[in-house]
């Protein structure tokens, strides 16, 4: 019996020796190797009760250990749902608790403060640290490299990934095997990945980009990758002649560039540079090429729905868009009022439609009635349009959402605590521009009459609420928030008026 993704991305590669993984240290990781710890770690999630379709929810730095916690899942049938290492325990609780996740995965530094986070959920708590350690490896060890797959329909789900909303809560994204396959496929196909590739691989693993994009693709190909457990540009400058490619979000390219030993030469081995997640600025794009010879390749994806469009790879990668739809997906300029389809070169919502598209949102029928149409199309949230030449361009957001950094930040999850907060009427969390991560939140807090909110304090009584991140890199207090004449917070007036606070 098949097992979608299993099949596909992992099984051939039992007992060879061809490298996958090197890691700063040079330690190299066969393949063969990688897929028998998965297999060993595969037990573990039956011996601890894990049935097909349960959830694992880990919280682990990288490491080739934390990537074979997937492997193990896509071959166990369990649903795995990464979470952003600089969560707190208060973010953990919600995922954990709202996927109904039966095993909660964490660093030894953080166990003492989650056990209680996953006792309260009914989840167990087994420990994977950064070096391969802890309680999950120690039940692995001794296991047989071989495991029987659980057979997977295209249909069933392979992982689910959180992703905020501009209202309400997180919403868990559940994403199928044929959807991280169909857009794996037609990526490594797009992209000519072969197994000469070696990937310069920095970017985390609980995302999309450098999970499913960067290491769906290696593992489909036959890439390698220079595994690193953050963006190190100093070992990434060192390593550049090892590699032929980069996948990155914007501020890998802006702090390459702030590198003066990074030229021309160095890149010279290089066949490409992806970027995504976030905008490039053209002027970005320009210097990259200016310095190195290399366009870079810009693409657009989602949580919800993986790859998008992209430029070519062969043919003009043209600054400042995102390129075409690719092969099997759809993409549609729409009315925000009415839905329909706009004439070429007009402005309106983005929607996608394809076999990347997600299922829906964990338990939210209301929420995924409201984005994912009947049809299949998805409306992104995204503001765009297609020029003459088939490019679409995105112009804007029509959500809520702050980028920095290529992390998702939604004010709303902000704003909820800053209201809360003493001397603090109501409060506006715009996005500014920032030279490092392309844009940075920053706090409006309208004053209650005659208080004086204390910031620092106010900052204090965010961080064990929200992961660093999202915390605001600065607070402004003012007597009123700008408003329209329906009462509505004008937040384009924010924007403009701090938009240099940090140039
Ligand atoms: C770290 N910090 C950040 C960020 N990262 N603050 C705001 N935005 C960030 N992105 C905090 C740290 O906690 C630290 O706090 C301070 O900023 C400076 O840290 P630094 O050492 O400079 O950060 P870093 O470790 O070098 O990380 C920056 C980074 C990283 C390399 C840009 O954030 C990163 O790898 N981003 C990639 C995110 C990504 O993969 N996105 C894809 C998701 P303190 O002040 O306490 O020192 S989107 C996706 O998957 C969709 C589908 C798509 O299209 O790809
Ligand atoms: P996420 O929900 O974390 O997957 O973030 C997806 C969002 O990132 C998209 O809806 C876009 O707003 C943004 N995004 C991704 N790639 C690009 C890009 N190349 N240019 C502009 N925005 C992008």
């Amino acid at each position: 019996m098949a097992n979608t993704l299993y099949d596909a991305l992992f099984q051939r590669y039992q007992g060879q020796e061809s490298a996958f993984i090197t890691l700063p240290d040079g330690a190299v990781l066969s393949h063969g190797a990688f897929v028998g710890m998965a297999a060993q770690f595969a037990y573990v999630l039956g011996h601890l009760g894990l049935q097909p379709g349960d959830r694992l929810a880990v919280q682990i730095a990288k490491s080739p250990q934390a990537l074979a916690v997937y492997a193990a899942c896509v071959q166990a049938g369990v649903i795995f749902l990464p979470l952003n290492t600089a969560y707190t325990a208060a973010e953990v609780a919600y995922f954990v608790e709202n996927s109904g996740a039966k095993l909660l995965i964490c660093d030894s530094a953080n166990a003492s403060t989650l056990l209680p986070v996953a006792q309260a959920a009914g989840a167990q708590l087994e420990v994977l640290n950064g070096n391969g350690t802890g309680s999950f490896a120690d039940l692995a060890a001794g296991q047989p490299k071989e495991f029987a797959t659980v057979p997977r329909q295209p249909d069933d789900l392979a992982a689910f990934l959180y992703t905020s909303g501009t209202t309400g809560r997180s919403k868990g994204a559940m994403l199928t095997h044929a959807n991280l396959l169909s857009n794996a496929e037609v990526l490594a196909d797009s992209w000519q990945f072969s197994d000469q590739d070696v990937l310069l691989h920095a970017l985390p693993i609980f995302h999309t980009h450098g999970l499913f994009v960067a290491t769906n693709i290696c593992l489909l190909s036959g890439a390698q990758m220079l595994f690193y457990p953050s963006f190190d540009v100093q070992a990434i400058l060192r390593d550049m002649p090892r590699a032929t490619t980069m996948m990155g979000v914007p501020t890998f390219y802006t702090r390459l560039l702030d590198q003066p030993e990074f030229t021309a030469q160095l890149a010279s081995g290089m066949r490409l540079f992806i970027s995504g997640s976030a905008p490039l600025l053209a002027e970005t794009h320009v210097q990259f090429e200016q310095r190195t010879g290399h366009r870079i390749l810009e693409r657009y994806g989602m949580t919800e729905t993986n790859m998008n469009t992209s430029n070519p790879y062969t043919g003009e990668r043209r600054a400042g868009t995102v390129g075409f739809p690719l092969p099997g997906v759809e993409l549609k300029i729409t009315s925000p009022d009415t839905g329909d389809t706009l004439p070429q070169g007009q402005i309106g919502q983005i929607e996608v439609r394809g076999p990347n598209v997600f299922k829906g949102y964990w338990q939210m029928p209301e929420k995924t009635r409201e984005e994912l149409r009947e049809n299949g199309f998805f409306i992104t949230g995204d503001l765009g349009m297609i020029d003459a030449d088939g490019y679409v361009h995105i112009v804007g957001r029509g959500k809520d959402l702050i980028i920095s950094g290529g992390y998702n930040i939604y004010p709303k999850e902000i704003e909820e605590l800053l209201d809360e907060q003493p001397g603090v009427l109501e409060s506006a969390v715009i996005g500014v521009p920032h030279p490092d991560f392309g844009e940075t939140p920053v706090g409006v807090l309208a004053r209650q009459k005659g208080a004086t909110p204390d910031e620092a304090a106010i900052l204090q009584a965010l961080s064990t609420q929200l992961a660093r991140f999202k915390h605001p890199r600065r607070l402004v207090v003012v007597d009123e928030l700008p408003r329209n004449t329906m009462g509505k917070v004008q937040k384009n007036i924010l924007r403009d008026t701090y938009k240099n606070l940090f140039a």
